[in-house]
């Protein structure tokens, strides 16, 4: 076989070694599946040879089919084609799993006869993260090997195990280390020497059935709103009920079905875009300034959580407070959020006594920022007060050291203009709790160096952040979007729904939590903060509902005052509302003389996501955003947004923009001002393009 091919062939005595050589991650392309196809055909015909042995090089065995091929039409042969055609050969058939083994990875070594998993090896049918399910056989396969309960929580949660946990539940034979050629050669040679026959797994029994009421109400309660989990359910009870050859078809019917979905459309679209976003075309081969030694400068709730993420990822922190008082009032916080941590199987005892041993300074000076890499300034959300810190980092600070600040909205300009190098200042926007949410905007502001910035997308990428690009503006992409989302939702109230029916309606749109019950959660005072804020700035003709800051000003400030727009008291039920906010509510609909009406939960939930996705515009458009993608993995990662919609801009373009334009003028009609349609969606419709034309050519 060639050596360039992606499969590669070699023979050691009545032993066929096939590899996998892929690059990145060994996806099952059709060059790959092609290549195994004729592997298998070549092994059966090379005289004397007993056995496969079947393993992949690099980090990983198999990734998975080839995400990139899905949506176009398919391409011979097909996957559950290649794993039918290794499970019917009369050849004893090995497999390797080293590194991660997902989807039709995980389908490849279930349709071998013999499985070894190498020490940290990891294993999943990760489908339903994609709208999809396994479609090669998974579904019927991996039931009868590990029963239907423990298939169904593996295939409808899409969750990965480790090879020990594999071995345990039987979908590998044993774990052991070494390089994946050696272990399936050694592994073969002893199956041969015991004698072992083929063994597919499509032959044994069909496993015993469930109850699958049960399973599907647990499932959907899980799933909320996303199809592909019921339907692996439907697929793994024809592994029951139907013979193998026929639960395959049932499986492949329904996989075909969810390829044709927006689900699907949208989950693919959310895998890609979280990359895309991180990997910016202008960073491509800049090297990232030396990040080893990171301070955080404030160590209260933000400060200590972005201290935490660093610490998790193995870096070495200093934090610097104003006291040693307070400096150990911070070391608490984050011992606190390491202890969660290993709590969360996040990290390891050892590591955390690491992270809080050697790893960890405290200071109360700014001298000890003199040999810091990377500082992130994460003090009180006031400018003057971040002025000052920025004049003592530009004082105490090495040359060369990337100044960031934790901003949620304030001027970067302003801050990197305080300093003598504003080509080593940028925004790094973490999200609270910051060593648990994934999302960072990085905010660029016009002087900062480009190896600055790859450093800032290193940076998150060593914390396993998703980092998105930001430029300078009030609230940058994420929070800019929420308060269109807060007015829309506010514009509604008035108008005649509950906060209840509003908090519904963006839960069946797939938010874990409506707007009203996140500011309970969160303290309405922070809201209000905010608005007061932007008070100045505020357009004459913006109409800004008045009702939540009535509230805050009875003292009702949500959950930790035990009433906000919703009761918490003890005799309180789930989504009581608070009779003070519904008389303030009625209060401002009679003043504002607005014609009160009923909102379907449809149209409550379309009507605010069209808020969002036309100020979404505006942001793109300003080059706040660079690209519609940035803003879906934004909404996504930092506010809930539901993947199985993509995001804002992807959910407008398989709604339509055309429709959604002229629902947006429509409210137009009754709030021009909030209302305006963003030039671009005009644009946009006007040209017959959409929100991924400018994923694939962005507008600077
Ligand atoms: N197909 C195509 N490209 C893939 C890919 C895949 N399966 N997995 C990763 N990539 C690309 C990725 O876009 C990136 O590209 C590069 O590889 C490195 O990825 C029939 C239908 C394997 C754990 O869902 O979970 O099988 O940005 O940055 O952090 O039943 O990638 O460099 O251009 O993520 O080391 C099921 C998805 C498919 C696994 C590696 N499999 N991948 O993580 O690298 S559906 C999955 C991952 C299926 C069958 C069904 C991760 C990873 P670029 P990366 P990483």
């Amino acid at each position: 076989m060639a050596l360039s091919h992606p499969v590669r062939y070699e023979r050691q005595g009545a032993i066929a070694l096939v590899s996998i050589v892929n690059p990145p991650v060994n996806a099952l392309s059709q060059s790959v599946r092609l290549g195994l196809m004729d592997a298998m055909d070549r092994a059966e015909a090379d005289k004397g040879v007993v056995a496969v042995v079947l393993f992949g090089t690099g980090p990983n065995f198999i990734a998975g089919a080839d995400i990139s091929e899905f949506g176009q039409p398919p391409r011979m042969p097909s996957l559950p084609e290649v794993c039918n055609r290794i499970e019917a050969s009369d050849l004893l058939v090995v497999s390797v799993l080293h590194g991660v083994t997902l989807g039709g990875g995980l389908e490849i070594a279930l349709s071998t006869d013999y499985r070894v998993a190498l020490a940290g090896a990891q294993v999943g049918l990760p489908e339903v993260a994609l709208g999809l399910i396994p479609g090669a056989g998974g579904t019927q396969r991996l039931p009868r090997l590990v029963g239907v309960d423990a298939a169904l929580d593996l295939i409808c949660t899409g969750r990965r195990i480790s090879g020990s946990k594999a071995e345990a539940l039987g979908i590998v034979d044993h774990v052991t280390t070494g390089a994946p050629r050696d272990i399936g050669l050694s592994y073969a040679n002893d199956l041969l020497g015991r004698n072992q026959t083929v063994r597919p797994v499509s032959a044994l029994a069909p496993p015993e059935s469930t109850n699958w009421e049960a399973a599907e109400r647990k499932i959907n309660h899980r799933a909320r709103g996303q199809i592909a989990p019921v339907t692996a359910l439907r697929a793994i009870r024809a592994s029951v009920e139907l013979p193998f050859e026929q639960g395959l078809a049932e499986e492949r019917r329904h996989f075909e079905d969810l390829m044709q979905s927006d689900q699907r459309q949208a989950m693919v679209h959310a895998f890609f875009a979280q990359r895309k976003a991180s990997n910016l075309p202008e960073l491509k081969g800049l090297a990232p300034r030396e990040f080893e030694k990171v301070a955080v400068v404030g160590g209260g709730l933000m400060g200590a959580g972005i201290a935490s993420s660093a610490l998790m990822a193995g870096l070495t922190v200093t934090v610097v407070e104003t006291s040693e008082g307070a400096a150990e009032t911070a070391r608490d916080r984050i011992a606190q959020n390491l202890e969660g941590a290993v709590r969360r199987g996040k990290m390891t005892s050892s590591e955390y006594e690491l992270a809080l041993g050697e790893n960890l300074e405290l200071a109360s000076h700014f001298g000890a920022l003199s040999d810091c890499d990377l500082v992130i300034e994460a003090v009180f959300e006031d400018l003057a007060v971040k002025k000052v810190v920025f004049e003592h980092l530009d004082t105490h600070c090495k040359p060369g050291a990337v100044l960031a600040t934790n901003t949620s909205y304030l001027d970067v300009e302003e801050l990197a203009g305080i300093t003598k190098r504003p080509q080593d200042v940028l925004g790094l926007h973490f999200f609270s709790p910051a060593h648990v949410m994934k999302l960072l905007e990085v905010v660029v502001p016009q002087a900062t160096a480009p190896d600055v910035v790859a450093t800032g997308f290193a940076f998150a990428k060593r914390l396993g952040k998703h980092a998105v690009r930001a430029g300078v503006g009030d609230g940058f992409i994420g929070n800019r979007i929420l308060g269109a989302y807060r007015a829309a939702a506010d514009q509604i109230v008035v108008a005649g729904a509950s906060p209840l029916d509003v908090d519904r309606a963006m839960e069946g749109f797939g938010f874990a939590m409506g707007p009203y019950a996140v500011a309970d959660m969160a303290g309405l005072d922070i809201g209000r903060a905010a608005r007061k804020r932007l008070a100045a700035l505020r357009d004459p003709r913006a109409r800004t509902a008045s009702f939540p800051d009535r509230l805050c000003e009875a003292g009702h400030l949500g959950r930790k005052t035990g009433a906000g727009y919703y009761q918490y008291d003890a005799e309180a039920r789930q989504g009581d509302l608070n009779p003070k906010a519904l008389e303030l509510i009625n209060a401002e609909r009679e003043y504002s003389k607005v014609q009160s009406q009923d909102f379907p939960a449809e149209q409550i939930a379309y009507r605010i996501a069209a808020a969002m996705v036309n100020e979404a515009a505006k942001v793109i458009d300003e080059g706040v955003a660079r690209r519609p993608l940035d803003v879906d993995v934004v909404m996504m990662a930092g506010y809930g947004f539901p993947r199985y919609r993509g995001g804002p801009c992807k959910w407008a373009d398989l709604r339509g923009l055309r429709a959604l334009l002229s629902e947006i003028e429509t409210y137009a009609e009754n709030d021009p001002f909030f209302w305006q349609p963003a030039e671009l969606l005009q644009r946009l419709v006007a040209e017959g393009r959409n929100f991924d034309d400018l994923n694939e050519t962005p507008l600077t």
